[in-house]
């Protein structure tokens, strides 16, 4: 509940975050909270804040400080361009803050508003009628009534600049944070155009600048964020993504800025050419850094005569989940009740997966998980688990935006002893190009004798988010991969969604089992990639199965590990020397 009662006070309390909130005293209700359609409106009147416009119990604006974030977003895109922008299209924005700061270029010809919520521009026009000003009567702006998304359609090639002044990607606002939406803007744009969005607390909201920025990224010349601070939107530094058609476009954005603010002749109060052009060099930097998650792969040897039973390998789950801290997600999946040679153990965690599979007396084991992962803690609790006193350790860094020469180095293989930790010396896989990889010649651990199965691990980035975002379209691939690689599946796919606690591991995950292996993938809607790992006993067209995986989802790179799995007997550096990296683009 947003108000409050605290003694004899009225307050208000951010409904944005479960576990955070900022809150002020009310002095009045003005607009008692009400349904409007489309979502809840509220205004309120403060003493620190005057009049306050709320929005499914999230802050939009306050009269103090409005000001900040109508400066920045609307004027930062137009004083960024070399030339005067005639046609600017503000998608959402209802309150008129956003049109009343564009009116104020003299070079801007017509501003049309497309709000999809009538009763906020009504409600602001009435209750705080200063945030619009005089864009009513002024004849170079238009509002439409409609769905921004829609009305963006219609415009195409017409636009200067496109300001996205939405509520974040929760309610209404969601369709606007996609790729396809991100797609129209650019379509709309005219060469030398711009967008902003605005794209959360960068703090607080960690995955959703990030989410942003891969998405318009692909899809425009050339990608900046934008900060700045205020009072009203929680949580310190804010973040404006914007996307330019045209590559040098933000090059010069600052020059253009000095002289074209100077030439209009307008005061600002927060606004300046001289810090128009923020750049965020460390944020791009972070992007390349961060990762989905991480990964254990263990293979060790059973003590003589012990094959451990369904019960026994499901308890082994799901304490390993408790001890890494991991909550599991249901219950564990087999491929087969009889639990024999190559049968696989599944269980979910937060959002990736814990599997087991044994071929002969050799366990393979893995452990992914999307936080950060304990690896010595989860490998020392599974060779206890198993009473064995040595494993073969790969730890792969999982969806790493980076250069593949820093994915190699971050990819260690070892043996992990006793309390799990490495014991002697730490390897890399071997590095190779997609093309020797993709030869006929190339040979996989299973058909150079080397092991008796393989994992094929894959991260796919920059794919198509209306292909990865649906369980259905997820699983027909599963079948579908495993039919052109000659895999024999094992019941239907499992294509659960969950994971949505977290921005980056939000969308579907499938289990596809497989005659002596399995197929699981999680899919990440946010960060708009795959992380794969197929694991068989037979061999597979390497090639036709990569790329068929990347077609379908229009993914346009990808990180590729084999990994030898099951071979008993072999060094860790014998392993190490068997196990690939490389890296394939489909541009
Ligand atoms: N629209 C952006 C509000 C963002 C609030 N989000 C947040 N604090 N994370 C404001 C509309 C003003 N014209």
């Amino acid at each position: 509940m947003a108000l409050e009662k605290r003694g004899r006070d009225l307050w208000f309390y951010e409904d944005l975050y479960s576990d955070v909130t900022y809150g002020f005293k009310v002095k009045r209700v003005i607009v008692p909270e009400k349904p409007t359609g489309f979502q809840k409106l509220m205004i309120l009147d403060t003493e620190r804040f005057g009049r306050v416009l709320v929005l499914d119990g999230i802050v939009q604006l306050t009269e103090e400080d409005e000001g900040i974030y109508h400066e920045w977003i609307g004027l930062w895109p137009l004083f960024a361009r070399s030339t005067a922008p005639e046609n600017v299209l503000i998608i959402g924005g209802g309150d008129g803050g956003v049109a009343r700061e564009v009116l104020r270029h003299p070079g801007v010809k017509s501003v049309t508003m497309a709000e999809i919520d009538k009763v906020v521009v009504d409600e602001c026009r009435l209750h705080m009628p200063e945030i619009s000003g005089g864009i009513w009567t002024d004849p170079r702006f238009h509002l439409i009534v409609g769905d921004g998304a829609e009305v963006i359609r219609r415009m195409k090639g017409r636009c200067d600049v496109i300001i996205i002044d939405s509520t974040d990607p929760i309610g209404p606002a969601k369709s606007l944070f996609n790729t396809s939406f991100y797609e129209s803007v650019y379509a709309a744009l005219r060469e030398g155009g711009i967008t902003i969005h605005q794209t959360g607390a960068l703090l607080l909201q960690p995955f959703e600048a990030p989410g942003s920025w891969r998405q318009m990224e692909r899809i425009f010349d050339d990608v900046r964020v934008i900060q700045f601070t205020n009072v009203s939107y929680m949580g310190g530094p804010f973040s404006l993504t914007a996307g330019s058609r045209g590559r040098h476009v933000f090059k010069a954005a600052e020059r253009n800025a000095k002289r074209g603010f100077k030439a209009a002749g307008i005061k600002t109060s927060w606004y300046s050419p001289e810090i128009s052009a923020v750049p965020y060099p460390e944020f791009q930097r972070r992007l390349e850094v961060d990762k989905y998650g991480e990964e254990l792969i263990l293979d060790f040897t059973l003590p003589a005569g012990k094959k451990p039973s369904v019960t026994r390998v499901a308890k082994w789950s799901q304490d390993l989940c408790k001890a890494i801290d991991m909550v599991a997600f249901g219950e564990p999946m087999v491929s087969d009740p009889a639990f024999g040679d190559g049968e696989t153990l599944v269980q979910y965690i937060e959002t990736s997966a814990i599997n087991y599979r044994r071929y002969g007396s050799t366990v393979a084991a893995n452990c992914f998980t999307c936080a950060r992962l304990p690896r010595d803690t989860a490998a020392g609790f599974t060779l206890k688990s198993f009473g064995v006193d040595k494993a073969a350790a790969w730890h792969l860094p999982r969806g790493v935006f980076s250069e593949v020469k820093k994915v190699r180095r971050d990819t260690l293989i070892y043996e992990a002893a006793g309390p799990g930790g490495p014991a002697g010396e730490v390897f890399h896989p071997r590095l190779a190009e997609a093309a020797e990889v993709f030869k006929p010649s190339f040979k996989l651990p299973v058909e150079n004798g080397f092991a008796p199965a393989f994992e094929l691990v894959m991260d796919i980035y920059d794919c198509e988010f209306d292909r990865i975002s649906s369980c259905e379209t997820v699983a027909a691939w599963a079948r579908e991969s495993a039919k052109l690689a000659g895999l024999k599946t094992i019941g239907k796919a499992d294509a659960p969604d969950f994971g949505h606690a977290k921005k980056k591991t939000a969308g579907p995950s499938v289990t596809q089992f497989l005659q002596g292996g399995s197929n699981i993938s999680h899919y990440s809607i946010n960060w708009l990639m795959i992380v794969l790992n197929l694991v068989a006993r037979d061999p597979i067209p390497l090639r036709k199965v990569i790329t068929h995986a990347m077609d379908f989802f229009e993914g346009k790179k990808a990180h590729c590990w084999i990994v030898p799995r099951g071979a008993a007997g072999k060094t860790v550096k014998e392993l190490a020397s068997e196990t690939v990296l490389f890296e394939v683009r489909r541009d």
